[in-house]
């Protein structure tokens, strides 16, 4: 499983609505995604990037999902209403301002290969900001204890029925792992959730 978060969002979504996608890989590490060929694909240098079959190229995870939902509604993931679709997108950026990206700030200011890539994508020319890792580090931590909050009287983040929230608070939490912050004892109903959810088929994807 390659834990990039944001590309896994993507797959776990294609997985849970049964679809097959060709799937490339592009190594950011060695800075595959800055190169001249992807660069043509996407000039902002980021992944996940959707190409349809007419060569139309779609990028960002949650414009990339909604366009799959939009042709492929079921199992339904981004909301079914007006109520649902509202609460659904709001807990989902929930998730990805308050967790994803505090996790990303610290993981991009503290990770030696990225001391000169802070921010993803073009313009690679921004140095690390240990203050900014420290500043993501803690409100990491506050996300967590408010997810834990919120779980306690809802099966899944979005209420009854699993979402693209979730999706992101999965891959959001496993990428946390890989930095070796784990997901504390007393988040019971957080653990609960996430014991859920990872035992999802999709979840390996
Ligand atoms: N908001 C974008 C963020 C995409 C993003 O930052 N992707 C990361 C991988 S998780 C990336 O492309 N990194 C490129 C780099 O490290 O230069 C989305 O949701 O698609």
């Amino acid at each position: 499983m390659q834990m990039a978060p944001n590309p896994r969002r993507v797959r776990i979504f294609l997985a849970e609505k049964g679809l097959d996608v060709e799937l490339v890989e592009i190594n950011l590490m060695e800075g595959e995604n800055l190169g001249e060929d992807f660069l043509k694909i996407n000039p902002r240098g980021t992944i996940p990037t959707l190409e349809l079959d007419d060569g139309t190229y779609l990028d960002e995870t949650v414009a990339i999902c909604r366009y799959l939902e939009e042709l492929h509604p079921q199992p339904n993931l981004l909301g079914t209403d007006a109520l649902s679709k509202g609460q659904t997108e709001a807990c989902q950026r929930h998730v990805e301002f308050d967790g994803l990206q505090p996790l990303l700030e610290n993981f991009r200011n503290t990770f030696p290969a990225f001391s000169e890539r802070g921010v993803p994508g073009l313009p690679a020319e921004y140095k690390a900001i240990p203050e900014l890792a420290e500043r993501g580090q803690r409100r990491y931590q506050l996300f967590m204890k408010n997810l834990n909050d919120r779980l306690a009287d809802h099966k899944f983040i979005a209420g009854d029925t699993f979402s693209i929230a979730d999706i992101t608070a999965l891959c959001t939490i496993d990428f946390a792992k890989v930095m070796e912050i784990e997901l504390a004892e007393d988040l019971t109903h957080a653990r609960r959730w996430y014991d859920d959810v990872s035992s999802r088929e999709s979840a390996s994807s």
